[in-house]
């Protein structure tokens, strides 16, 4: 509900400082950032950066309330072949002159950023200051959802993806495709790519009606694989007799290039070198969606926090050997969509709807902590005819507006439970998002970017490694 609309804005930028350190023996932190698309992951990264580089918005980051950083500069990532994750880029977007959101980016990036640290109290008085690099690494969370498929035959994977398709309105035609295919015919590579296309156009309908379960990963989000066999296949039903050659044979031995050619090398190379791991939940924009696009992010996310248990799944065991996550935080993110009265209430929904997962990832030792934030404040708060409001620039206008999403039910089982039981809509509330251009800022010296709890979220993940 937009309830008027007003006028304002001054701009300045701010600026990434580079600088170039040598060292040995330097603690390193590899700090994981996931989520589905459009979870919030670049603005997290970009903005974290900034308020790390300058920290006057970090109060609760200890080590940056008492000093103990004393300058975080970009260095070289220690490894040659993955993107460098585009700082600069992203901070200019939404810190310039006229705001905006980055761009979407849809693969792995990595970036280094090393803190010169003096430890204070005790340690500060018998050890001198050191450096601790902080690698953040960006990849989707929908290439974690493969981990499922390291487990499943074809045949099983195939006869699972059907069954879910069939219940929904998007899977009518892909599923009329499939069934009406014999697999037993000859490979037919235009008939193929016509199958692989069929089925990723159902996983883009899935995904734009908010629902979260669109494996394979790549067929969404292909990178440099697009139109290659190891993504050109999809489910079928297996025909009586599938001879070498067939489409069903080809598809089976295709299914299986993408585990140990695509899912394997991620998790080998990637995966099993992090240390923290922040998985970024957009819950507000699943809301919005409806009861069963969140109970579809409840699975994913279950899914998706699976890969952090150690021993869930033999083959990563086997690859982590003994190596786990320390510490995991789920976070909702574009908390500033809502007043600051609302932030707890969807802190527990975030909590209830990653119990089940959460409860076995600290089973297994790590760490892990459920909060709201907001990466990048686009909003102020305001009281207006009774309601507690948000207020910001539309994108859709670039006019300012007050805003008001609806109200959080106090107990999350209200939202988890219509979710669970498979609801068509909200009982007895409605909740819109509104999208938000990024304030124009004016940062005085040593300021980030606003934010709503990155502080804190910053605290969890590395503020032991700064002391
Ligand atoms: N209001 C508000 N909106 C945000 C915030 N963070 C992200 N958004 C919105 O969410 C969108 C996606 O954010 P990104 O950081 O690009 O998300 P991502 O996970 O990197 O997305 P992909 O790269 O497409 O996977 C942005 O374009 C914004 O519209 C935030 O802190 N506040
Ligand atoms: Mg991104």
């Amino acid at each position: 509900m937009i309830l008027y609309d007003i006028v304002d804005g001054i701009g300045r930028t701010v600026e990434g400082a580079t600088q170039s350190v040598t060292g040995v023996f330097e603690p390193t932190i590899r700090l994981g950032v996931t989520g589905l698309s459009r979870a919030g992951k670049t603005v997290f990264i970009t903005s974290l950066i900034a308020n790390l580089m300058n920290r006057a918005r970090m109060g609760q980051l200890q080590a940056a309330a008492d000093g103990g950083i004393q300058t975080a500069y970009l260095h070289p990532q220690p490894d040659d072949t993955i993107p460098r994750f585009d700082f600069e880029t992203h901070l200019a977007a939404l810190t310039g002159a006229e705001p905006h959101w980055p761009v979407s980016t849809r693969s792995i990036s990595e970036l280094r950023l090393s803190m010169r640290v003096q430890p204070t109290g005790l340690m500060g008085m018998v050890s001198g200051p050191r450096t601790v690099h902080l690698d953040i690494v960006d990849y989707p969370g929908e290439w974690l959802l493969d981990l499922g498929l390291m487990d499943k035959s074809y045949a099983d994977w195939s006869e699972e993806a059907l069954t879910r398709a069939n219940v929904r309105d998007a899977g009518a035609a892909f599923v009329a495709l499939a069934r009406s295919t014999d697999g037993g015919v000859a490979l037919d590579e235009p008939q193929a790519k016509r199958f692989a296309e069929a089925y990723t156009a159902y996983l883009q309908a899935i995904r734009d009606a908010g629902f979260s379960d669109y494996t394979p990963g790549r067929f969404l989000l292909p990178g440099d694989l697009a139109g290659s066999p190891v993504l050109t296949f999809a489910p079928m039903p297996a025909p009586e007799k599938a001879r070498r050659g067939s489409l069903y044979r080809e598809f089976e031995r295709r299914f299986e290039a993408y585990k140990s050619k695509v899912v394997k090398p991620f998790f080998r190379d990637h995966f099993s070198r992090i240390d923290r791991q922040v998985v970024l939940v957009d819950a507000l924009g699943a809301i919005h969606s409806g009861p069963q696009a969140v109970d579809d992010l409840r699975t994913a996310m279950a899914d998706i926090l699976g890969a952090f248990r150690p021993g869930a799944n033999a083959w990563l065991s086997q690859l982590l050997f003994g190596k786990r996550v320390e510490k995991i935080l789920f976070a909702a993110t574009k908390a500033d969509h809502l007043h600051h009265t609302q932030h707890g209430r969807l802190t527990a929904i975030m909590e209830a709807l990653l119990r089940d997962a959460r409860d076995r990832a600290d089973f297994a030792g790590a760490k892990t902590q459920a909060m709201s934030i907001a990466a990048l404040r686009a909003t102020t708060e305001d009281h207006l005819q009774g309601l507690d409001v948000v207020r910001g620039r539309l994108m859709s206008t670039g006019k300012q507006a007050a805003f008001y999403p609806g109200e959080l039910p106090a107990d999350p089982a209200k939202i988890i439970g219509a979710a669970r039981d498979g609801a068509n809509g909200w009982l007895d509330a409605e909740y819109s998002v509104m999208n938000f251009a990024p304030a124009t800022l004016n940062l005085a010296p040593g300021e980030g970017p606003p934010h709503i709890r990155l502080d804190r979220a910053a605290e969890f993940l590395i503020g032991d490694r700064l002391r």
